[in-house]
């Protein structure tokens, strides 16, 4: 991450950012910082910059001419690849800066930050440049150097390299709006006081429950304006042989580190009606079969009711393509109560190719899983303000159900243990538990049953299918979202 900062005293800006964390970030050279005094653009021979408000009042006024050329000298060192950089000019009349607003500014490759002193900047160089006005909270600086400062450190910790693995930014509290449980280490009585017992012992669960309860105890008592904005993320998934379940986790991980999550791949949860409030997310997820929702006993998703809750549906495809699936989840869910704010469509690896979709989800994916969760903060705090906004996704709500030809399976009955795995496992009960035939008219083709098979007694010749999928859908797809 580069950081040009446009400033009349580029030493505040240097001597804050080459210190402790960002000082060996910069020294590593995974963030760099380029201070670029105003002054030094000055078109007046006594290097002034600032000038007398027109209308009278008091304090000074920057000029606005040796602003742009600051500003243009940082644009024109840039190969010009067409689009301006985001320039932020710090103000106290800018949006409160928050860790949302932080993470997407990490998101960036390079930052121009705009400090002003005196009473503020001509407005008209403003109107030119700036893309972004910032402020860090509501009290009074003597200029915006400190903010600039304080930007810097906080998006600094969100570029990848910056923090160690411990020091790690990725699962911090901030991020569910919860304040973090109390920490203790050795000795184990000091002046008397004792560490909480349940730390003493090596229960993970109850470790963890403990310090949930101490968050929100404390987050109530200290911060209680927080727990209002804090919205419990339940992921539902269905997901035979666990593709959708992982870009749902990758996914969910980077919106909350309290996800509930609901596997409808079981039968029995997917009886169950389970309600939200408007207060919480739901993220829906669901593997595509020939460019559809798979078709269950009753509707995926049937069962959950919404009250205006917002959700983001996901629909995770082998390569070929999503086709309806999205405006399918969509449909249903909004037909429940849920108010569809985002849809991402995850390419994972298909389970009739080992080619297709292989090793997805990447790195560059879990890029845009990232860049997509911090688009769905950011909507859900505007959501939060002026209501949510249901968003366009492409694909037919109400397909005709497609016919798909059915694979053929193959059973080796000499290997099979009948340890009725694949009974239990098989999400549409297709499996008879005595003889252990298929019933066609359930069977999804989504290949569970081989997969749990540990004898290997189960397979499957999808190899007509495979070859056409292979032909025309190798070249990998970049992951959409809406
Ligand atoms: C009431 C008129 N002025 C006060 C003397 C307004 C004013 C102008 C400039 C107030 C402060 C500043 C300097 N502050 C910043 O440049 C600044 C800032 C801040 O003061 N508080 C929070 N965030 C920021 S970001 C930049």
């Amino acid at each position: 991450m580069k950081f040009h900062v446009l400033t009349l005293f580029p030493e505040m800006i240097e001597n804050a950012v080459h210190t402790s964390i960002t000082g060996r970030a910069a020294k590593k050279g995974t963030i760099s910082l380029n201070t670029v005094n105003i002054r030094d653009f000055s078109v007046n021979k006594h290097m002034r910059v600032d000038d007398y408000p027109y209308g009278g009042g008091a304090g000074m006024v920057m000029e606005p001419e040796p602003v742009y050329r600051a500003w243009k000298s940082v644009a024109d060192l840039r190969e010009n690849n067409g689009k301006k950089p985001r320039c932020i000019y710090l103000t106290p009349q800018g949006k409160v800066l928050n860790q949302t607003l932080v993470e997407e500014l990490a998101m960036e490759e390079e930052l121009v930050l705009l400090c002003g002193h005196y009473e503020g900047i001509d407005e008209r160089v403003l109107e030119e440049v700036v893309t972004d006005y910032v402020s860090i909270g509501d009290y009074v600086l003597t200029g915006g150097e400190l903010a600039a400062c304080v930007l810097i450190d906080a998006v600094s910790r969100f570029v990848p390299g910056v923090l160690s693995n411990e020091e790690s930014s990725q699962f911090e509290s901030i991020q569910d709006n919860l304040l973090e449980y109390p920490h203790y280490t050795r000795p184990e009585v000091w002046k008397n006081r004792q560490v909480p017992e349940v730390l003493l012992k090596g229960d993970h669960k109850k470790i963890q429950a403990w310090r949930m309860e101490k968050s929100l105890e404390r987050t109530r008592q200290r911060r209680p304006d927080l727990l209002e904005k804090n919205r419990p993320v339940t992921t539902a998934f269905f997901s035979p042989t666990g593709g959708t379940r992982k870009a749902a986790e990758i996914f969910t991980g980077y919106l909350t580190q309290n996800p509930r999550y609901l596997d409808l791949t079981r039968r029995k949860l997917r009886k169950k009606k389970i309600r939200f409030s408007s207060r919480e997310l739901l993220i829906a997820a669901a593997p595509v079969y020939g460019g559809q929702l798979p078709v269950t006993e009753e509707p995926l998703f049937a069962n959950l009711q919404g009250e205006g809750t917002p959700c983001v549906v996901m629909a995770a495809y082998g390569n070929r393509h999503y086709d309806d699936t999205l405006a399918q989840m969509k449909k249903r869910l909004e037909e429940q109560g849920f108010i569809c704010i985002g849809a991402i469509a995850p390419v994972i690896p298909h389970i009739y190719s080992s080619v297709l979709g292989k090793g997805r989800p990447d790195e560059e994916d879990r890029k845009i899983l990232k860049k997509f969760a911090v688009e769905t903060k950011k909507r859900l705090e505007k959501g939060r303000t002026e209501g949510f906004a249901s968003v366009q996704v492409p694909g037919n709500p109400d397909p005709e159900p497609k016919q798909m030809k059915p694979v053929k399976k193959t059973f080796d009955s000499a290997l099979c243990t009948n340890c009725q795995s694949c009974v239990q496992k098989c999400p549409v009960n297709a499996i008879s538990q005595e003889t252990l035939e298929i019933r066609g008219d359930r069977c999804l083709n989504c290949m569970c049953c081989v997969k749990v098979c540990k004898a290997k007694a189960r397979g499957y010749d999808c190899s007509q299918v495979r070859q056409y999928l292979e032909t025309h859908y190798s070249t990998p797809r970049k992951i959409e979202f809406f």
